[in-house]
């Protein structure tokens, strides 16, 4: 890839409304990418390649459970810093943002909120180091937008529970020392489990021939008779809204997570417009080429504000999921619609690894699938507008 000289697009002075706190850290972040990332992403890419060592680049920086409260080794900041640090990140590689959105709000968020004391001071502290790497398991073969008939099950066997089933499309899977997985007990209630690497029975085949996020890690989590101890039950949560309050976490860290990766295509292509000439003159001379980038810029800072808002109702712990789901469907799909416009400012050369903007283009469309797909978000606003599930 060529030299990274990333130029943020702040169209509507933003800046304005974050705290110095809050530029501090991302700014740092967004020097990490710029030094740790940038210079490896694309031949990670390449290679299909997750770089192991930035989880504890990452750890260091605090982008595991930036919310969660210092004592349990979160960096204990507002929502506003950590979708600021998911935006960092994504601008660096949507695989870069998956790991820290499933480590924190997928890993961390359930065992802060649903474990016990004695789980939250033996888990969080090395997750939200680096030294630890979580997954989170809920999607199956056959129960993908619909968690909530997931066949994998936990059975009561007096000194411990036997977990049998499988995971799947699960991020960073082939590498994580411990899994929260959701499961059916005998009452056919969904209880969430830590799984832990090396336990009898427990296996993580590597999904390979992904076309989209290659610089992540996907796999499978497969249970056969595993011995689950008893004291690894999440004692306080019961039923789907366990997995999917995890959910509300991780799709809020999307909502702004794409927004870098917009930012990313569209400052590249302002300057590829400037640079390159045909017909004698720049093409950003040409109107049509002006068009597309007024627009990216438009619905770049319309997803700024929606993120900035979202933040502050979310801060004020207002924000619905409902709320959360229309920025996470907006964004991403404004997001894949600028990496397909700066791909054709480009021409050929927006094909090539010379230029983040295919990598983008190709990383969204996990990401506007994952965390409920495009259109099961529509359904959540649909549901929530009219009070009528259209899910069956
Ligand atoms: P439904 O009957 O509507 O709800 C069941 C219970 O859950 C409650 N609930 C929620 N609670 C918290 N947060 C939410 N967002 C919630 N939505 C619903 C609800 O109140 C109810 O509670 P209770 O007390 O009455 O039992 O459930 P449903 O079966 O009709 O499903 C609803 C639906 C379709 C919206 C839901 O299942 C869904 O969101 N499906 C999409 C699945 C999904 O997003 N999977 C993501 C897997 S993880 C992943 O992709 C990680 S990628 C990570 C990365 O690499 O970054
Ligand atoms: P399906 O549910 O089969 O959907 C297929 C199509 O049908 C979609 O277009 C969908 O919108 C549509 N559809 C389904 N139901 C309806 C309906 N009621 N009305 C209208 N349309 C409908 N999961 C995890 O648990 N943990 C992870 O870490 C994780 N990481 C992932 C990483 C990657 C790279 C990918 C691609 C996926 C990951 N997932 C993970 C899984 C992801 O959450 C699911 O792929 C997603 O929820 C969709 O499920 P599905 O692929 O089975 O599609």
């Amino acid at each position: 890839m060529s030299a990274d000289n990333y130029n943020a697009p702040d169209y509507y002075l933003l800046d304005e409304l974050l705290t110095d706190e809050h530029k501090l850290i991302r700014d740092s972040l967004r020097a990490i990418v710029k030094k740790e990332i940038s210079p490896i992403i694309e031949e990670c890419c390449q290679k299909a390649v997750f770089p192991k060592h930035i989880i504890k680049i990452l750890g260091n920086a605090g982008a595991f459970g930036p919310t969660i409260p210092s004592e349990y080794g979160g960096a204990g900041l507002d929502y506003i810093s950590y979708g600021l640090m998911m935006q960092e990140l994504e601008r660096g590689d949507s695989g870069i943002r998956s790991t820290a959105s499933v480590q924190g709000s997928l890993v961390m968020y359930p065992i802060y909120a649903f474990g016990s004391e004695e789980q939250r001071r033996k888990y969080l502290p090395p997750l939200a180091a680096g030294d630890k790497t979580g997954c989170f398991g809920l999607t199956e073969p056959d129960y993908g937008s619909d968690p909530g008939g997931m066949v994998t099950r936990l059975k009561d066997s007096g000194s411990h529970y036997l977990l049998n089933g499988a995971k799947m499309w699960i991020s960073n899977a082939p590498f994580a020392d411990v899994a929260v997985v959701w499961a059916k007990d005998e009452q056919d209630v969904i209880r969430g489990v830590i799984v832990e690497r090396g336990m009898k029975g427990f296996t993580t085949p590597e999904t390979h021939n992904k076309w989209s996020l290659r610089a992540s890690a996907t796999g499978e989590l497969v249970f056969d008779n595993v011995k689950i101890p008893k004291e690894n039950i999440l004692p306080g949560v019961k039923g789907l809204k366990g997995p999917l309050a995890c959910l509300n976490m991780a799709r809020y860290g999307i909502a702004w997570g794409v927004v870098g990766a917009a930012m990313d295509c569209y400052d590249s292509a302002l300057r590829y417009a400037k640079e390159r000439k045909q017909f004698g003159k720049p093409i950003a001379s040409f109107q049509l080429v002006q068009k597309k980038l007024a627009e990216m810029i438009t619905e770049i800072t319309k997803a700024q504000l929606l993120c900035w808002r979202l933040g502050t109702l979310q801060n004020e712990k207002r924000a619905t999921p409902a709320q959360i789901s229309m920025a996470k469907r907006n964004n991403v799909n404004m997001a894949i619609q600028i990496a397909r416009e700066a791909r054709q400012i480009h021409g050929a050369m927006g094909i090539t690894g010379e230029f983040p903007i295919m990598r983008h283009a190709m990383n969204l469309e996990s990401v506007i699938t994952y965390e409920g797909t495009h259109d099961i978000h529509l359904l959540i606003t649909g549901q929530d507008i009219t009070g009528i599930s259209a899910f069956q």
